[in-house]
């Protein structure tokens, strides 16, 4: 009896890792930054080649990130935002960076007002600790964000584009990942113990399957590693499923022990 509770839990870890490697091996979490930054999440974000690690600090409101994607062109510019009102481009508040014609990178911030004009201006959300970083072919926007009181989601968009004129950055492409590139994102999701959520509750936004194995480091923590192209929300509905199996499958194993 008891091997037959060691063979299914032993099925069931080999159903688990056959189904799902990819919820094991998100790329993020192994990018690091400058200066010794460290952030408590991470996402591998569904579009666009872009990642997003952050920290919510929940007694200030204060969330910390850092977007890391490469630009659609060397002489690019990508951005993030947080949209107040929708998950949608405007009206997001966003904050953009690219190379200034001396090369020098900035980034600054502005209110994406319409889908023809973004105005470079003071965020409805404070952000301090702002800077950019480029390495490895991506740029890095590290920024603080003082949300409001118990804010526990984000309308986030996020975007690359190719062309930067006069200082100001042009509209992207319309191409069907440009467009998809926004979602809710759960900045406090809860580690749930997987067999007591059957129905699956995965997150809307970053979906943080932990992962044992830190894929190659690319040192700059930016390398844009193949994705998979998968949304990470299906991957972690597909993790929350197997282990329910694992659930039950593991529970009849004890049950039969017993009689
Ligand atoms: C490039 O120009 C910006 C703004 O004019 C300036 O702050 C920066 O120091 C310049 N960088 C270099 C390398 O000259
Ligand atoms: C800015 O960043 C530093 C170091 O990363 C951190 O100690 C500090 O708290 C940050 N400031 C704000 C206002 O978040
Ligand atoms: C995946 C995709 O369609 N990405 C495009 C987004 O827009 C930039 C230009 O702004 C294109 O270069 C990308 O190919």
């Amino acid at each position: 009896m008891a091997s037959l509770q060691f063979s299914s839990i032993l099925l069931c870890f080999s159903v688990v890792f056959l189904l799902s490697p990819s919820a094991y091996s998100q790329t993020c979490k192994s990018q690091k930054f400058t200066g010794k930054r460290t952030f408590e999440t991470c996402a591998d974000l569904p579009y666009l080649k872009a990642y997003l690690h952050w920290t919510l600090d929940s007694s200030k409101s204060s969330l910390s990130i850092a977007y890391t994607a490469p630009p659609a062109a060397s002489t690019g510019w990508v951005g993030w935002g947080i949209n107040p009102n929708s998950p949608t481009m405007v009206g997001s508040q966003a904050l953009i960076a690219f190379p200034l014609s001396n090369g020098s990178l900035t980034v600054k911030p502005y209110d994406l007002k319409s889908y023809q004009s973004i105005v470079q201006q003071q965020l409805s959300y404070a952000v301090s600790n702002l800077s950019a970083e480029s390495s490895g072919g991506s740029i890095t926007i590290f920024a603080t964000w003082a949300l409001p009181a118990k804010t526990t989601k984000v309308n986030q968009v996020w975007q690359v584009g190719s062309t930067v004129v006069n200082g100001t950055p042009q509209r992207h492409a319309l191409q069907a990942d440009n467009l998809s590139s926004k979602e809710v994102l759960n900045l406090v999701e809860t580690a749930a113990a997987p067999a007591e959520s059957p129905t699956g509750s995965s997150g809307s936004g970053g979906s943080q399957a932990e992962s044992p194995t830190g894929s190659s480091g690319s040192g700059s923590g930016s390398s844009p590693a193949p994705t998979g192209g998968n949304s990470g929300a299906g991957e972690s509905t597909m993790r929350t499923k197997n282990e329910w199996v694992c659930g039950v499958l593991t529970f009849a194993a004890a049950f039969a022990l017993l009689f």
